[in-house]
């Protein structure tokens, strides 16, 4: 049971891919929780990826911050940004 869930921000993922095990462990041991979106079980989610992210990688946070969106690449940016979002 994570100890603080984040409703500004969801995981673009699938549920093998290495990167995205790495950020869901940290995810794991800081209590945070989220949406989670594996962009293998639904396509509409992996359009929203591509379309506002710009690429088809994951893992990928995308943060709504002041009404703005930013979409946030690479696994170890991603955990630095849950950390200070602690
Ligand atoms: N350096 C990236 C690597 C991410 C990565 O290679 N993800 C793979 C899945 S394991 C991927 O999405 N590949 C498809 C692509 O890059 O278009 C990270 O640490 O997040």
């Amino acid at each position: 049971m994570p100890s603080r869930y984040l409703n500004n921000v969801q995981l673009y993922h699938f549920t093998t891919c290495p990167y995205c095990i790495k950020v869901r462990l940290a995810m794991k041991i800081m209590g945070i929780g989220m949406e989670c979106k594996n962009i293998h079980a639904n396509a509409e989610y992996r359009a929203q990826l591509i379309t506002g992210g710009g690429k088809p990688q994951v893992p990928c946070l995308r943060i709504v911050h002041n009404d703005a969106v930013r979409w946030l690449y690479e696994s170890s940016d991603i955990i630095q940004y849950l950390k200070q979002a602690k």
